[in-house]
């Protein structure tokens, strides 16, 4: 077999090599209002971030679609219940998360069905986030640098 690049090997990358760190990942709190949260969701541009509690602990994740969602009536959004919800009643709790040291593979695994995995440490606080872009850059790197072995252009 041809020899692959060392230092362009994706085995050797955790989930900590790839993350966005959290004190740079927008999030929101459970206590918080919808409207909150829809404000935080408008501004950073993100369809979807991390939902935590008080002590910084990763709960889930809230969307713009599970908003609208809640605020559906039979015949309009009732956006008067944007400020008496709180994230907690709206936010998706089934979502998987894994820890620093995941190796590469298992965040791509995670990624195929969502657009980002959150990083939790053994007692489930937040370190971090690793989007589909990270693991799609590391990749497209390297695919580029062993484009002999795979016959690429
Ligand atoms: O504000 C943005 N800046 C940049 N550079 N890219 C953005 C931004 N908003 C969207 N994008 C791009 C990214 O490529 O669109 C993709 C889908 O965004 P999303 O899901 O539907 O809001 C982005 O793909 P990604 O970088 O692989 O990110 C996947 C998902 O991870 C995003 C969002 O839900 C979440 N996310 C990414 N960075 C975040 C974040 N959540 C909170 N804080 C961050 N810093």
């Amino acid at each position: 077999m041809e020899f692959i690049k060392e230092e362009h090997t994706l085995f050797n990358l955790t989930a900590e090599d790839l993350m966005i760190s959290s004190e740079k990942v927008a999030h929101v709190q459970m206590n918080n209002p919808l409207e909150h949260a829809l404000l935080i969701l408008v501004k950073s541009g993100y369809s979807a971030v991390p939902v935590l509690d008080s002590k910084y602990r990763f709960k889930g994740i809230i969307g713009k679609g599970m908003i609208l969602n809640e605020i559906l009536g039979i015949e309009r959004f009732e956006t008067e219940n944007l400020s008496t919800t709180i994230v907690e009643d709206a936010m998706r709790t089934d979502i998987p998360c894994l820890e620093k040291s995941a190796d590469f593979f298992t965040c791509l695994k995670a990624l195929i069905d969502h657009s980002f995995v959150c990083i939790v440490d053994q007692e489930h606080y937040f370190d971090g986030i690793v989007t589909r872009r990270a693991v799609l850059k590391h990749m497209n790197q390297y695919f580029y640098v062993n484009k002999d072995i795979f016959k690429l252009n």
